[in-house]
Protein backbone atom coordinates (compact mmCIF):
# COMPACT_ATOMS: atom_id res chain seq x y z
CA UNK A 1 0.00 0.00 0.00
CA UNK A 2 3.20 2.18 0.84
CA UNK A 3 4.31 1.49 -2.32
CA UNK A 4 1.13 2.34 -4.19
CA UNK A 5 0.58 5.88 -2.61
CA UNK A 6 4.09 6.57 -3.29
CA UNK A 7 3.73 5.71 -6.99
CA UNK A 8 0.07 7.87 -6.99
CA UNK A 9 2.31 10.77 -5.99
CA UNK A 10 4.52 10.52 -8.74
CA UNK A 11 1.93 9.72 -11.22
CA UNK A 12 1.37 13.66 -11.85
CA UNK A 13 -0.88 13.18 -15.43
CA UNK A 14 -0.37 15.07 -18.36
CA UNK A 15 0.54 19.11 -16.84
CA UNK A 16 4.01 19.45 -17.96
CA UNK A 17 4.01 16.52 -20.45
CA UNK A 18 5.31 17.25 -24.21
CA UNK A 19 5.91 14.07 -25.64
CA UNK A 20 2.98 12.07 -25.44
CA UNK A 21 0.40 11.51 -28.01
CA UNK A 22 -2.16 10.63 -25.94
CA UNK A 23 -4.16 13.12 -23.28
CA UNK A 24 -6.85 13.45 -20.78
CA UNK A 25 -10.05 11.93 -22.57
CA UNK A 26 -12.93 13.81 -23.11
CA UNK A 27 -15.33 13.46 -19.70
CA UNK A 28 -18.32 12.19 -22.42
CA UNK A 29 -15.89 9.53 -23.11
CA UNK A 30 -14.65 8.81 -19.67
CA UNK A 31 -18.71 8.65 -18.66
CA UNK A 32 -19.75 6.29 -21.26
CA UNK A 33 -16.14 3.99 -20.62
CA UNK A 34 -17.21 3.87 -17.01
CA UNK A 35 -20.99 2.60 -17.98
CA UNK A 36 -19.78 0.29 -20.75
CA UNK A 37 -16.55 -1.29 -18.68
CA UNK A 38 -17.73 -4.86 -17.98
CA UNK A 39 -18.62 -5.58 -22.15
CA UNK A 40 -16.38 -7.89 -24.44
CA UNK A 41 -17.10 -7.17 -28.16
CA UNK A 42 -14.70 -10.69 -28.40
CA UNK A 43 -17.93 -11.89 -27.89
CA UNK A 44 -20.76 -9.51 -29.92
CA UNK A 45 -23.85 -11.62 -29.43
CA UNK A 46 -23.55 -10.97 -25.91
CA UNK A 47 -23.25 -7.45 -26.41
CA UNK A 48 -24.78 -6.12 -29.40
CA UNK A 49 -25.62 -2.63 -28.38
CA UNK A 50 -21.57 -2.18 -28.41
CA UNK A 51 -21.16 -3.84 -31.96
CA UNK A 52 -24.07 -1.29 -33.35
CA UNK A 53 -21.59 1.59 -31.59
CA UNK A 54 -18.75 -0.27 -33.29
CA UNK A 55 -20.67 0.24 -36.81
CA UNK A 56 -21.78 3.65 -35.98
CA UNK A 57 -17.67 4.49 -35.08
CA UNK A 58 -16.16 3.76 -37.92
CA UNK A 59 -18.82 4.78 -40.17
CA UNK A 60 -18.29 8.27 -38.33
CA UNK A 61 -14.36 7.67 -38.97
CA UNK A 62 -15.30 6.68 -42.34
CA UNK A 63 -16.66 9.45 -42.70
CA UNK A 64 -14.19 11.51 -41.62
CA UNK A 65 -11.67 10.10 -44.25
CA UNK A 66 -13.86 10.53 -47.29
CA UNK A 67 -15.57 7.40 -47.07
CA UNK A 68 -18.55 6.95 -44.97
CA UNK A 69 -19.59 3.73 -46.13
CA UNK A 70 -16.09 2.16 -44.58
CA UNK A 71 -15.78 -0.41 -42.32
CA UNK A 72 -13.53 -1.80 -40.13
CA UNK A 73 -12.81 -2.08 -36.15
CA UNK A 74 -12.05 -0.28 -32.94
CA UNK A 75 -8.35 -1.88 -32.43
CA UNK A 76 -6.16 -1.34 -29.31
CA UNK A 77 -4.28 1.29 -30.86
CA UNK A 78 -2.15 2.00 -33.69
CA UNK A 79 0.32 -0.80 -33.27
CA UNK A 80 -2.28 -3.54 -33.75
CA UNK A 81 -4.24 -1.22 -36.73
CA UNK A 82 -0.47 -1.59 -38.61
CA UNK A 83 -0.10 -4.79 -38.35
CA UNK A 84 -3.36 -6.15 -39.17
CA UNK A 85 -3.39 -3.94 -42.26
CA UNK A 86 -0.47 -5.65 -43.35
CA UNK A 87 -2.09 -8.64 -42.31
CA UNK A 88 -4.56 -8.17 -44.72
CA UNK A 89 -2.53 -7.23 -47.62
CA UNK A 90 -0.56 -10.39 -47.19
CA UNK A 91 -3.77 -12.89 -46.91
CA UNK A 92 -5.10 -10.94 -50.24
CA UNK A 93 -1.91 -11.42 -52.36
CA UNK A 94 -0.85 -14.59 -53.40
CA UNK A 95 2.24 -14.20 -53.30
CA UNK A 96 4.50 -16.85 -51.69
CA UNK A 97 7.69 -14.52 -50.20
CA UNK A 98 5.46 -10.85 -49.99
CA UNK A 99 7.34 -7.73 -49.34
CA UNK A 100 5.90 -3.91 -47.97
CA UNK A 101 7.25 -0.90 -48.54
CA UNK A 102 7.10 1.42 -45.58
CA UNK A 103 9.31 5.35 -44.86
CA UNK A 104 12.09 5.03 -42.88
CA UNK A 105 9.87 7.40 -40.91
CA UNK A 106 7.50 4.37 -40.04
CA UNK A 107 6.55 3.80 -36.24
CA UNK A 108 7.76 0.44 -35.28
CA UNK A 109 4.66 -1.49 -35.28
CA UNK A 110 6.26 -2.06 -38.86
CA UNK A 111 9.31 -4.14 -37.54
CA UNK A 112 6.66 -5.87 -35.57
CA UNK A 113 4.13 -6.57 -38.35
CA UNK A 114 7.33 -8.55 -40.01
CA UNK A 115 7.81 -10.92 -37.29
CA UNK A 116 4.04 -11.45 -36.87
CA UNK A 117 2.91 -12.12 -40.10
CA UNK A 118 6.54 -13.00 -42.27
CA UNK A 119 6.49 -10.11 -44.24
CA UNK A 120 10.02 -8.34 -45.68
CA UNK A 121 9.54 -4.91 -44.85
CA UNK A 122 11.98 -2.66 -47.11
CA UNK A 123 12.75 0.88 -46.19
CA UNK A 124 12.41 3.47 -48.70
CA UNK A 125 14.52 6.63 -48.19
CA UNK A 126 12.89 9.99 -47.21
CA UNK A 127 13.45 13.13 -49.47
CA UNK A 128 15.13 16.57 -48.20
CA UNK A 129 11.01 17.33 -46.22
CA UNK A 130 11.49 13.72 -44.60
CA UNK A 131 8.70 12.31 -46.54
CA UNK A 132 8.95 9.72 -48.41
CA UNK A 133 11.09 9.66 -51.49
CA UNK A 134 8.60 8.05 -53.75
CA UNK A 135 11.76 7.22 -56.42
CA UNK A 136 13.36 5.02 -53.57
CA UNK A 137 9.91 3.67 -53.31
CA UNK A 138 9.67 2.98 -56.83
CA UNK A 139 12.84 1.56 -56.75
CA UNK A 140 12.33 -0.90 -53.86
CA UNK A 141 8.64 -2.57 -55.43
CA UNK A 142 8.76 -5.44 -57.37
CA UNK A 143 5.76 -8.55 -58.17
CA UNK A 144 6.70 -9.63 -54.37
CA UNK A 145 5.44 -6.22 -53.22
CA UNK A 146 1.76 -7.16 -51.28
CA UNK A 147 1.33 -3.32 -49.32
CA UNK A 148 2.87 0.14 -49.70
CA UNK A 149 2.48 2.00 -46.37
CA UNK A 150 2.44 6.17 -46.72
CA UNK A 151 2.42 7.89 -42.98
CA UNK A 152 0.07 11.17 -43.03
CA UNK A 153 1.74 12.19 -39.51
CA UNK A 154 5.38 10.75 -38.56
CA UNK A 155 6.14 10.21 -35.25
CA UNK A 156 9.16 12.55 -35.24
CA UNK A 157 8.33 15.56 -37.33
CA UNK A 158 4.22 15.32 -38.18
CA UNK A 159 5.47 14.59 -41.74
CA UNK A 160 2.74 13.69 -44.04
CA UNK A 161 4.17 11.91 -47.02
CA UNK A 162 2.78 11.94 -50.77
CA UNK A 163 -0.11 9.73 -51.01
CA UNK A 164 -1.24 10.21 -54.41
CA UNK A 165 2.26 9.43 -55.64
CA UNK A 166 2.43 6.43 -53.62
CA UNK A 167 -1.20 5.39 -54.50
CA UNK A 168 -0.20 5.16 -57.93
CA UNK A 169 2.87 3.08 -57.04
CA UNK A 170 0.55 0.98 -55.68
CA UNK A 171 -2.15 0.38 -58.13
CA UNK A 172 0.68 0.13 -61.05
CA UNK A 173 1.71 -2.73 -58.85
CA UNK A 174 -1.55 -4.00 -57.34
CA UNK A 175 -0.70 -3.70 -54.09
CA UNK A 176 -2.53 -2.66 -51.01
CA UNK A 177 -1.49 1.06 -49.85
CA UNK A 178 -1.91 1.47 -46.36
CA UNK A 179 -1.82 5.07 -44.53
CA UNK A 180 -0.46 4.99 -40.72
CA UNK A 181 -2.76 8.49 -39.78
CA UNK A 182 -2.64 6.81 -35.64
CA UNK A 183 -1.68 10.40 -35.23
CA UNK A 184 -3.12 12.56 -37.83
CA UNK A 185 -5.75 11.32 -39.01
CA UNK A 186 -7.97 13.10 -35.89
CA UNK A 187 -5.85 16.78 -37.22
CA UNK A 188 -5.12 16.32 -40.90
CA UNK A 189 -9.00 16.48 -41.69
CA UNK A 190 -9.15 19.41 -39.52
CA UNK A 191 -6.85 21.78 -40.45
CA UNK A 192 -7.15 25.06 -42.67
CA UNK A 193 -4.90 23.38 -45.34
CA UNK A 194 -6.22 20.62 -47.40
CA UNK A 195 -3.50 17.59 -47.97
CA UNK A 196 -4.79 14.43 -49.71
CA UNK A 197 -4.48 11.32 -47.46
CA UNK A 198 -7.60 9.66 -47.29
CA UNK A 199 -9.89 7.51 -49.17
CA UNK A 200 -10.74 10.08 -51.68
CA UNK A 201 -7.38 9.31 -53.12
CA UNK A 202 -7.88 6.24 -55.32
CA UNK A 203 -5.56 3.02 -54.09
CA UNK A 204 -5.72 3.91 -50.12
CA UNK A 205 -7.34 0.60 -48.85
CA UNK A 206 -6.90 1.48 -45.34
CA UNK A 207 -5.84 3.41 -42.78
CA UNK A 208 -4.71 3.36 -39.24
CA UNK A 209 -6.36 6.13 -36.85
CA UNK A 210 -6.41 6.33 -33.17
CA UNK A 211 -9.45 7.86 -31.42
CA UNK A 212 -6.87 7.64 -28.36
CA UNK A 213 -4.42 10.12 -29.43
CA UNK A 214 -6.07 13.37 -30.73
CA UNK A 215 -9.64 11.92 -30.70
CA UNK A 216 -9.86 12.23 -27.19
CA UNK A 217 -10.97 8.66 -26.19
CA UNK A 218 -10.41 6.20 -23.82
CA UNK A 219 -7.19 3.95 -23.74
CA UNK A 220 -7.26 1.88 -25.63
CA UNK A 221 -8.98 2.60 -28.72
CA UNK A 222 -7.23 2.61 -31.84
CA UNK A 223 -8.95 2.32 -35.26
CA UNK A 224 -8.01 0.39 -38.31
CA UNK A 225 -10.70 1.40 -41.58
CA UNK A 226 -11.28 -0.18 -44.86
CA UNK A 227 -12.64 0.73 -48.08
CA UNK A 228 -13.78 -2.26 -48.93
CA UNK A 229 -15.67 -4.97 -47.21
CA UNK A 230 -13.38 -8.03 -48.99
CA UNK A 231 -10.01 -6.59 -47.18
CA UNK A 232 -11.72 -6.22 -43.91
CA UNK A 233 -13.11 -9.86 -44.36
CA UNK A 234 -9.55 -11.02 -45.18
CA UNK A 235 -9.21 -10.89 -41.39
CA UNK A 236 -11.72 -13.51 -41.01
CA UNK A 237 -11.07 -16.16 -38.03
CA UNK A 238 -14.07 -18.89 -37.42
CA UNK A 239 -14.88 -19.46 -33.71
CA UNK A 240 -17.34 -21.71 -32.01
CA UNK A 241 -19.56 -18.34 -31.09
CA UNK A 242 -18.72 -15.60 -34.35
CA UNK A 243 -16.40 -14.60 -36.72
CA UNK A 244 -13.44 -12.63 -35.56
CA UNK A 245 -11.58 -10.29 -37.83
CA UNK A 246 -9.94 -8.77 -34.09
CA UNK A 247 -6.06 -9.53 -33.43
CA UNK A 248 -7.46 -10.22 -30.28
CA UNK A 249 -9.99 -12.51 -28.73
CA UNK A 250 -11.41 -10.92 -25.86
CA UNK A 251 -11.16 -6.81 -26.15
CA UNK A 252 -13.23 -4.66 -23.84
CA UNK A 253 -16.26 -2.68 -25.25
CA UNK A 254 -15.74 0.46 -23.16
CA UNK A 255 -13.55 1.81 -25.21
CA UNK A 256 -15.66 1.46 -28.22
CA UNK A 257 -18.48 2.95 -26.20
CA UNK A 258 -16.32 6.05 -25.38
CA UNK A 259 -15.06 6.40 -28.95
CA UNK A 260 -18.83 6.63 -30.32
CA UNK A 261 -19.68 8.99 -27.48
CA UNK A 262 -17.27 11.44 -28.09
CA UNK A 263 -17.34 11.57 -31.95
CA UNK A 264 -20.65 12.03 -31.94
CA UNK A 265 -20.64 14.79 -28.80
CA UNK A 266 -17.73 16.79 -30.91
CA UNK A 267 -18.33 16.31 -34.18
CA UNK A 268 -16.24 17.61 -37.35
CA UNK A 269 -17.22 20.94 -35.82
CA UNK A 270 -15.32 20.29 -32.09
CA UNK A 271 -12.33 18.43 -33.48
CA UNK A 272 -12.22 21.15 -35.82
CA UNK A 273 -11.62 23.86 -33.21
CA UNK A 274 -9.55 21.52 -30.84
CA UNK A 275 -6.96 20.96 -33.52
CA UNK A 276 -7.38 25.21 -34.08
CA UNK A 277 -6.42 25.65 -30.69
CA UNK A 278 -3.26 23.18 -30.98
CA UNK A 279 -2.12 24.78 -33.83
CA UNK A 280 -2.67 28.01 -32.39
CA UNK A 281 -0.33 26.95 -29.46
CA UNK A 282 2.37 25.13 -32.14
CA UNK A 283 2.76 28.30 -34.12
CA UNK A 284 3.33 30.44 -30.51
CA UNK A 285 5.97 27.80 -29.77
CA UNK A 286 7.69 28.35 -32.92
CA UNK A 287 7.46 32.19 -32.77
CA UNK A 288 8.58 32.38 -29.09
CA UNK A 289 11.42 29.74 -30.04
CA UNK A 290 12.54 31.98 -33.06
CA UNK A 291 13.41 34.95 -30.49
CA UNK A 292 16.24 33.23 -28.74
CA UNK A 293 17.61 32.06 -31.87
CA UNK A 294 15.88 28.32 -31.79
CA UNK A 295 14.35 27.10 -34.98
CA UNK A 296 12.44 24.02 -35.80
CA UNK A 297 13.80 21.24 -38.78
CA UNK A 298 10.33 21.82 -40.81
CA UNK A 299 7.85 24.53 -40.54
CA UNK A 300 5.21 22.32 -38.44
CA UNK A 301 2.64 20.73 -40.47
CA UNK A 302 0.22 19.68 -37.55
CA UNK A 303 0.86 19.99 -33.49
CA UNK A 304 4.19 18.35 -33.27
CA UNK A 305 7.45 20.07 -33.53
CA UNK A 306 11.09 18.97 -33.47
CA UNK A 307 13.87 21.91 -32.66
CA UNK A 308 17.13 21.48 -33.55
CA UNK A 309 19.20 22.66 -30.39
CA UNK A 310 23.05 22.39 -29.37
CA UNK A 311 24.00 20.23 -26.85
CA UNK A 312 20.59 18.33 -27.09
CA UNK A 313 21.36 15.70 -24.23
CA UNK A 314 22.50 17.91 -21.71
CA UNK A 315 19.56 20.01 -22.69
CA UNK A 316 16.52 17.19 -22.52
CA UNK A 317 18.37 15.69 -19.15
CA UNK A 318 17.92 19.45 -17.71
CA UNK A 319 14.19 19.95 -18.95
CA UNK A 320 13.41 16.72 -17.25
CA UNK A 321 14.98 17.93 -14.38
CA UNK A 322 12.50 20.54 -14.09
CA UNK A 323 9.42 18.50 -14.83
CA UNK A 324 9.08 18.35 -18.01
CA UNK A 325 8.66 15.39 -20.29
CA UNK A 326 10.57 15.72 -24.01
CA UNK A 327 11.33 13.63 -26.61
CA UNK A 328 14.72 13.66 -27.88
CA UNK A 329 14.23 11.84 -31.80
CA UNK A 330 16.28 12.15 -34.47
CA UNK A 331 18.73 14.58 -33.25
CA UNK A 332 16.13 17.20 -32.17
CA UNK A 333 14.18 17.70 -29.11
CA UNK A 334 10.15 16.96 -29.99
CA UNK A 335 7.55 18.60 -28.29
CA UNK A 336 3.63 17.66 -29.13
CA UNK A 337 1.14 20.15 -28.03
CA UNK A 338 -1.67 18.00 -27.39
CA UNK A 339 -5.14 19.01 -26.05
CA UNK A 340 -3.90 19.16 -22.39
CA UNK A 341 -1.71 21.67 -23.19
CA UNK A 342 -2.46 25.55 -22.39
CA UNK A 343 -0.88 28.53 -23.33
CA UNK A 344 0.67 29.24 -19.69
CA UNK A 345 2.38 26.08 -19.98
CA UNK A 346 3.64 27.10 -23.66
CA UNK A 347 5.11 29.88 -22.30
CA UNK A 348 6.49 28.18 -19.30
CA UNK A 349 8.37 25.75 -21.18
CA UNK A 350 9.45 28.36 -23.78
CA UNK A 351 10.67 30.76 -20.56
CA UNK A 352 12.80 27.72 -19.36
CA UNK A 353 14.04 26.20 -22.52
CA UNK A 354 15.55 29.71 -23.62
CA UNK A 355 17.12 29.95 -20.12
CA UNK A 356 18.79 26.85 -20.50
CA UNK A 357 19.57 27.64 -24.39
CA UNK A 358 21.36 30.88 -23.34
CA UNK A 359 22.44 29.35 -19.87
N1 LIG B 1 1.74 5.14 -35.89
C1 LIG B 1 2.26 6.34 -35.58
C2 LIG B 1 2.51 7.34 -36.66
C3 LIG B 1 2.55 6.64 -34.23
O1 LIG B 1 3.13 7.80 -33.93
C4 LIG B 1 2.27 5.67 -33.24
C5 LIG B 1 2.53 5.97 -31.78
C6 LIG B 1 1.71 4.44 -33.63
C7 LIG B 1 1.46 4.21 -34.97
C8 LIG B 1 1.41 3.36 -32.66
O2 LIG B 1 0.32 3.68 -31.87
P1 LIG B 1 0.03 2.93 -30.48
O3 LIG B 1 1.08 3.39 -29.53
O4 LIG B 1 -1.35 3.38 -30.17
O5 LIG B 1 0.09 1.47 -30.75
N2 LIG B 1 3.52 6.86 -31.49
C9 LIG B 1 3.67 7.44 -30.16
C10 LIG B 1 5.06 8.02 -30.05
O6 LIG B 1 6.04 7.30 -30.32
C11 LIG B 1 3.40 6.48 -29.04
C12 LIG B 1 3.45 7.12 -27.71
C13 LIG B 1 2.30 7.63 -27.10
C14 LIG B 1 4.65 7.21 -27.01
C15 LIG B 1 2.34 8.21 -25.87
C16 LIG B 1 4.70 7.80 -25.72
C17 LIG B 1 3.54 8.30 -25.15
O7 LIG B 1 3.56 8.89 -23.90
O8 LIG B 1 5.20 9.18 -29.71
Amino acid sequence: MHEANELKRTNRGYDRVLSSMCTYPHPVAVRAHMKYIHTNLGDPNLFPEIAAFERRAISILGGFLGAADAVGYITSGGTESNIQAVRASKIISSTRQPNIIVPESAHQSFEKAQAFTGVEVRQASLDERYAVDVTAVEELVDEDTVCVVGIAGTTALGVIDPIPALAKVALENDAFLHVDAAFGGFVIPFLEKKYPFDFDVEGVRSIAIDPHKMGLSTIPSGGLVFKRAADFDALSTNTFYSVERSMTGTRGGASVAATLAVLEHLGAEGYRNVVRECMRLTNLCVEEAAEFGVYPVIPPVMNIVAFKLPRLQLLALRLIARGWRISVMGGALRIIIMPHINETTILDFMHDLKELVRG
